[in-house]
């Protein structure tokens, strides 16, 4: 990872289902790895999850995984800041006035709104829609420097230095950094082990596309055996892994475990074949994951201390947001309100 000197560093993370091996390798790794000079702040974006308006009742709890998740995935909540997105009505508030500055040409253009609406544009919320407007939002309320993400956000990462460059120009004032995204690592778009062309995803409703870093140790194994190769043999060069992108993803996924190249991986593997390939990765994914899925099982049985750490860390966000909101409201010409 780039050491990021004296910057303000921002993600965020849906808790729309069990935290997978690409939210792990493509962001929730990188964080752990960010230089201590920066100052860190993680979102959990309840407000982007009802845009696919999931099982209300399981939000909470949805939350409470995904910072237990991060926390045994190694992010410091005392050195870095956690909290929720709607504790902080600023979001919502700074996302109606982008709503105001992006354009619909712009939003017609991001492929995530069409990956998740497919066929079903007109029915899809509205929120789907301008889901970029509030990640926006969420970036520039804290006049974030670097955004660490996968591969999948940098589209709408362009779109947010776009609003803020325009939102500067039209109140003349430079109030908004341009955020740069930060996305690293040789495992920034993890795929689906069923389909190389598809990313791994929480909402996949099939849960063999994916690895949770709740499976078990059993099921890491099942859903490596199962995952989908092709008909021929272990690639012999790097080049081949192009039209192969199952086998691409597979590599990838051990390479970045591991910490080898893909030259190396697929040089070891080359003679070897795919049964002992797969029998390998196995078996450093279990050594990955399982030390992760112990440590959220405990974490998950103390709930107070997960909604005390979310509760401080609301704290700490708001004495960001609420200045930035101000000078927001004040650049646009709003009536002062006395309690900001
Ligand atoms: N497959 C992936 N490979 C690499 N990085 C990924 N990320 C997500 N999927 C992959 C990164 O994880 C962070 C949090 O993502 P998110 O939960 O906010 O939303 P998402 O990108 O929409 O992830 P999912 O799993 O696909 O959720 P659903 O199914 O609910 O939409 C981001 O930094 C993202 O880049």
């Amino acid at each position: 990872m780039e050491k990021i000197k004296n910057k303000r560093i921002l993600s965020g993370i849906q808790p729309t289902g069990n935290l997978h091996l690409g939210n792990y390798l493509g962001a929730i790794k990188n964080w752990v790895n960010l230089n201590n000079d920066s100052e860190c702040l993680f979102c959990i974006v309840d407000l982007h999850a009802i845009t696919t308006w999931p099982k209300f009742d399981d939000l909470n709890i949805a939350s409470r995984e995904v910072l237990a998740g991060m926390i045994a995935s190694g992010v410091c909540p005392k050195k870095n800041t956690i909290f929720i997105q709607s504790h902080i009505p600023e979001h919502a508030e700074l996302a109606w006035i982008i709503n105001c500055v992006s354009r619909i040409g712009w939003l017609n253009r991001m492929t995530q709104f069409k990956d998740k609406a497919g066929k079903n544009q007109e029915k899809v919320s509205s929120g789907l829609m301008v889901y970029p407007n509030l990640m926006a939002a969420d970036i520039l309320l804290y006049k974030a420097t670097h955004v660490p993400t996968g591969e999948d956000q940098k589209q709408h990462l362009e779109l947010t230095r776009d609003i803020a460059h325009k939102f500067n120009t039209d109140v003349g004032s430079e109030i908004f950094p341009l955020p740069e995204p930060v996305i690293q690592g040789p495992a920034t778009r993890v795929m689906s082990l069923r389909n190389g062309t598809q990313k791994m995803s929480k909402s996949d409703i099939s849960d063999m596309t994916r690895i949770n870093l709740i499976d078990c140790n059993d099921t890491i194994s099942e859903k490596i055996k199962k995952a989908k190769t092709d008909s021929g043999d272990f690639p012999v060069d790097k080049m081949e892994l192009e039209e192969r992108p199952e086998i691409k993803n597979l590599i990838n996924i051990y390479a970045s475990i591991s910490g080898k190249n893909i030259e190396q991986v697929v040089e070891n593997f080359s003679s070897t074949g795919f049964a002992r390939f797969k029998a390998e990765l196995t078996e450093i994914l279990i050594n990955e994951i399982s030390p992760i899925r112990e440590v959220i099982r405990e974490l998950m049985t103390e709930s107070q201390e997960l909604d005390k750490i979310l509760d401080d860390g609301s704290k700490k966000a708001s004495l960001i947001a609420k200045p930035v909101i101000k000078e927001v409201f004040d650049a646009i010409g709003f009536n002062k309100r006395r309690d900001l």
